[in-house]
């Protein structure tokens, strides 16, 4: 059975963007394939976070990915600053890692733009990240279209481990949706929606409540016409809203082009906004329900266990492989 990995950061409220992005493909892929999804707690302290806020959020998140259907029969849930040889296999790769290739990286240069102190963990965020996947020999990494640049540094680094103290790891391909793959903030449609994001309304929360959600798309912003055409290039706005929609109502593109042809914006995003607040609400309820039943931190701790498993049988191989000593 063919190996998935990948892991959501903790660094705020969880996003449409990060669902449609990705959480769905975790539900999908659960079924036939052996996943690991982690929180990953030691990314999100690349910049930085309110230790009580990192402590909350991180709960919420791992919460958000039952109540998305990830199913902890089927998936191994956990925490990454669980396992430490994430930590571990980090640092290895830190030292394999190239500068210029971390110099690249586009998320490294939005997010230390205009900032004066940078971490140092923010540029070497691509060897832990590589770390993350190695570790599991992981095939498949469903994620969103902006971390394909981390996903390319991971596969080279495979690559060169392989090729520089022999064979240890699968070259893993990434897993991104057709549609959806860069969900855009609703204020900005330059911008990819992000949790961290300061201003709220240029995202939608998954735990938004129906009359935040309402309120945030009839303030989305679309262009002066009237159109219901999907063209990202001219009419980006709009676009990003129908992404929205076709994976909320199930519809495809074709199909909302046709139900709102000659109908205007304001009928689509009604109907929408509807869309989002229908989907959602069922992933509210269940949310609700797992926060109060208590068993999050068993599921975690479960989770943690079988990771380690994989993940610390991968960092013996490779700590043999680089000539460290056996203790
Ligand atoms: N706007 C998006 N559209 C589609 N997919 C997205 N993802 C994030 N934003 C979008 C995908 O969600 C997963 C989680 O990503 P992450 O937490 O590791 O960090 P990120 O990619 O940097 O996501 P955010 O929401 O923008 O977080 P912050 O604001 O903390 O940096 C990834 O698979 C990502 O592709």
């Amino acid at each position: 059975m063919k190996r998935v990995l990948s892991g959501i950061q903790p660094s705020g409220n969880l996003t449409l963007g990060n669902y449609i992005g990705a959480m769905k493909n975790f539900v999908k892929l659960q079924h036939d394939h052996q996943c690991y999804f982690m929180v990953v707690d030691l990314h999100a302290i690349t910049v930085p976070q309110e230790p009580a806020a990192l402590h909350e959020q991180t709960e919420t998140v791992a919460a958000l990915f039952l109540a998305a259907g990830i199913d902890p029969a089927k998936a191994s849930v956990f925490l990454q600053s669980h396992v430490s040889a994430h930590a571990e296999l980090g640092w290895l790769m830190t030292t394999l890692v190239y500068m210029g290739e971390l110099e690249r990286m586009t998320q490294f240069k939005d997010k230390s733009e205009g900032k004066e102190s940078v971490g140092a963990g923010l540029f070497t965020y691509p060897a832990l990240m590589a770390a993350d996947i190695l570790l599991y020999n992981a095939d498949l990494v469903p994620v969103g279209d902006d971390q394909k640049q981390h996903l390319e540094i991971t596969r080279d680094l495979a690559h060169r481990f392989n090729k520089r103290f022999g064979e240890q790891f699968i070259v893993p391909e990434p897993y991104i949706p057709q549609v959806g793959a860069r969900i855009m903030s609703l204020d900005d449609a330059s911008k990819k929606m992000s949790k961290s994001n300061p201003n709220p309304g240029s995202s939608i929360a998954l735990l938004d409540e129906p009359d935040v959600i309402r309120k945030k798309i009839s303030r989305a912003v679309t262009d002066s016409g009237r159109e219901i055409k999907y063209d990202p290039a001219n009419k980006p706005e709009v676009s990003n809203l129908m992404s929205i929609y076709s994976h909320c109502a199930d519809l495809s593109i074709a199909e909302i082009e046709a139900k709102y042809d000659g109908l205007g914006y304001g009928p689509f995003k009604k109907d929408l906004a509807e869309a989002v607040v229908g989907a959602l609400e069922p992933l509210q309820q269940r949310y609700r329900d797992i926060r109060s039943s208590g068993e999050l931190r068993t599921i975690l701790r479960q989770g943690a266990e079988q990771a380690s498993v994989i993940a610390n049988e991968t960092l013996r191989g490779v700590k043999e492989k680089m000539g460290f000593v056996k203790p």
